[in-house]
């Protein structure tokens, strides 16, 4: 009688829905940081872990999770990330076969979904790489600059205008913090949901220079309660970007849709996966 072997573990759809399920527990439990979830940073994570991809030199993006090492995660544009990293280490305990690339990617999906987002269909397969794959600093947009450094820096990742500007709507969520980015505030009045109200508030409100000694940023000039960064105001001053805003404030159907696919291509910048792209799973969402 042949003895029963217990081959290696192969994780498969169901084993990465029960990570979703625990990265959904913990944001929803965990509530009382920043403005009500971890959500908005952990989407960051997963965004600045993807956005150092390099078409030309096929280097950086998700795969590898190199910003865990110190030469990338103390570029400037990673101040405050490590909260986001910290919140999973629990979870990297209670499931170690997960790379922490797959689950960086993972919880920036979860954290969409959780916060009312699109599905974002996932695949698996990146894996934990040394320091010696760091990216080098400036691969990640600076705040301060204009339309050609947009286009430059997601011009690298391979992004077009539209996609560009259907990214930028992440600025639904979260806020700037004085001590990580040196901004300060948040984008709409609702961080933890993700709507098309950032595209709606650039076009309906007044903005002006907020007079404080901080870096310069706008404020609204009916509430001086939100923000926008010189970059977000870019996209209502260039043509081409403004077109799309256009759209996107209008219809949040249509934001949702093209928010989904840009950040899903976001999201594979650069992975060698063995997953097939027509076998992308689509994770249950804790309220569906
Ligand atoms: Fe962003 N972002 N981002 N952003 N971002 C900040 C916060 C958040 C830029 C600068 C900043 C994207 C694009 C750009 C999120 C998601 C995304 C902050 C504040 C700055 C500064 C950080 C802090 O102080 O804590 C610039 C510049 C760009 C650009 O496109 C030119 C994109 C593409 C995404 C995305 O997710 C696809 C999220 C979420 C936050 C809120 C984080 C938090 O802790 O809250």
């Amino acid at each position: 009688q042949a003895a029963k072997v217990k081959g290696p573990f192969v994780p498969r759809y169901e084993d990465y829905q029960k990570v979703y399920d625990a990265i959904a527990k913990e944001l929803s439990e965990k509530d009382d940081y920043d403005d009500g979830s971890y959500g908005p940073v952990l989407l960051r994570l997963a965004w600045h872990a993807s956005g150092t991809y390099d078409k030309e030199t096929n280097t950086g993006g998700s795969n590898g999770a190199t910003m865990r090492f110190a030469p990338e995660g103390d570029h400037g544009a990673n101040a405050g990330l490590k909260t986001a990293r910290d919140f999973l280490e629990p979870i990297k305990e209670k499931f170690p076969w997960i790379s922490y690339s797959d689950l960086w990617i993972l919880s920036g999906v979860c954290a969409i979904q959780e916060m009312q987002g699109p599905k974002i269909p996932f695949r698996a397969g990146r894996s934990d790489r040394d320091l010696s794959f760091c990216t080098p600093d400036g691969r990640l947009p600076d705040a301060s600059k204009d339309h050609t450094h947009i286009r430059a820096i997601f011009g690298r990742m391979g992004f077009n205008d539209q996609e560009m500007v259907a990214l930028s709507g992440a600025h639904a969520l979260g806020r700037c913090h004085t001590d990580r980015s040196g901004y300060d505030g948040p984008w709409t009045f609702s961080p933890t949901t993700l709507t098309n109200d950032y595209f709606k508030l650039l076009l309906e409100e007044k903005w002006a220079w907020k007079k404080w000694n901080g870096p310069k940023q706008f404020e609204d000039v009916k509430t001086k309660s939100l923000m926008m960064l010189p970059t977000d105001l870019v996209l209502i001053k260039d043509k081409s970007f403004r077109s799309h805003v256009d759209r996107y404030a209008k219809d949040n159907d249509v934001f949702f849709k093209e928010f989904s696919d840009a950040v899903l291509r976001l999201f594979e910048l650069g992975v060698p996966f063995v997953q097939p792209e027509d076998q992308r799973w689509t994770f249950k969402s804790s309220f569906d």
